[in-house]
């Protein structure tokens, strides 16, 4: 693809490189002890990140969980303000009272975070509400993880915002953890397009965290919702490559062993998006982008 990389294009990787890149400091400075907050690293999210924050338009509203710090960077578009905030500085979006796992940025469109599992639908049908109610244009889109999604406010958003017509894009991570413990570990299988269909709701799912094919399809799904006046779910498979929380690796014998030194992809698969884009673009398109993020000043 490197040849028709066009200039959109190679901003949105550099976009998606950043995130990245803005993790890797977070994680090496929490390996530091230099926070005091819990912090969620997500990194392994960034395809969808990117992709999100590129599909949405300045009327949209964006309502997170308590692993938003992928979505918070792309929408930034800078570390500076975000890593403040996880400083508790009162130059930081929250002014130092919000820290990471509530963590908003009106300005940007991040209008709600919340650290409590399922919360933050019922907040999103209300503010989705709001706006059909005030004749108010764009939409909300609300996150949930495969564990907040087994909160029963999950099911009831489904209904109600069904019921209501409203413009809700409901996005479902499924990284196959809660906590530390896998999907079938805790509890059965849910058929998701099963689950949506029984309501009414339109279901689609992303899996292979390539940013080329998500961003545009975020689009038309965001054009669909507003057009057909339905709320639409996308279920998200991907990988956190991260420990829960805190530094990776996170005690001296944790399998899971991440590093800046060793440059910016993490795993050689697809759950981290950045080899996935490495395959897109080829060796040396990926190489020189990334030594371009990697020069960068993050102003820190
Ligand atoms: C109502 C509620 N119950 C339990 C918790 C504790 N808790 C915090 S994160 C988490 C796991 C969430 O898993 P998931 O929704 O899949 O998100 P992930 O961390 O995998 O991104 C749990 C159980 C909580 N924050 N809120
Ligand atoms: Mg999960």
């Amino acid at each position: 693809m490197s040849a028709e990389l066009t200039s959109q294009d190679q901003q949105m990787a550099l976009e998606m490189l950043r995130v990245r890149y803005w993790q890797h400091i977070v994680n090496e400075d929490l390996k530091k002890k230099k926070f005091t907050v819990p912090i969620h690293c997500a990194i392994g999210h960034e395809a969808l990140a990117v992709a999100v924050s590129r599909m949405m338009e300045p009327e949209d509203q964006l309502v997170l969980t308590h692993r938003n710090m992928a979505y918070n960077l792309a929408r930034a578009g800078g570390l500076a303000q975000i890593y403040a905030e996880y400083q508790l500085s009162p130059s930081g979006p929250g002014k130092g009272r919000l820290g990471s796992m509530n963590l908003v940025c009106d300005s940007k469109g991040v209008a709600y975070s919340s650290s409590v599992l399922g919360n933050n639908i019922a907040v999103a049908c209300g503010m989705a509400l709001a706006k059909q109610v005030k004749s108010r244009p764009g939409l909300v889109i609300v996150f949930s993880g495969d564990g907040a999604m087994e909160e029963g406010s999950f099911y009831e958003g489904l209904v109600f915002s069904r019921t209501q017509r409203l413009g809700l894009l409901i996005l479902v991570e499924n990284n196959n953890m809660s906590m530390s413990s896998t999907i079938s570990e805790r509890r059965c299988g849910i058929n998701m397009d099963k689950l949506c269909g029984s309501v009414g709701i339109p279901f689609h799912t992303f899996r292979g965290n390539d940013l080329f094919e998500y961003a545009p399809t975020l689009k038309q799904i965001r054009r669909s919702i507003l057009e057909q006046q339905t709320p639409v779910c996308v279920e998200a498979h991907l990988g956190s490559i991260n420990q829960h929380a805190g530094p990776t690796p996170g005690w001296p014998t944790d399998p899971k062993n991440i590093s800046l030194e060793r440059g910016l992809i993490v795993e050689q698969s697809d759950r981290d998006p950045l080899f996935v884009l490495k395959q897109r673009l080829g060796e040396p398109s990926f190489e020189n982008l990334s030594s371009q993020v990697l020069s960068e000043p993050w102003g820190g």
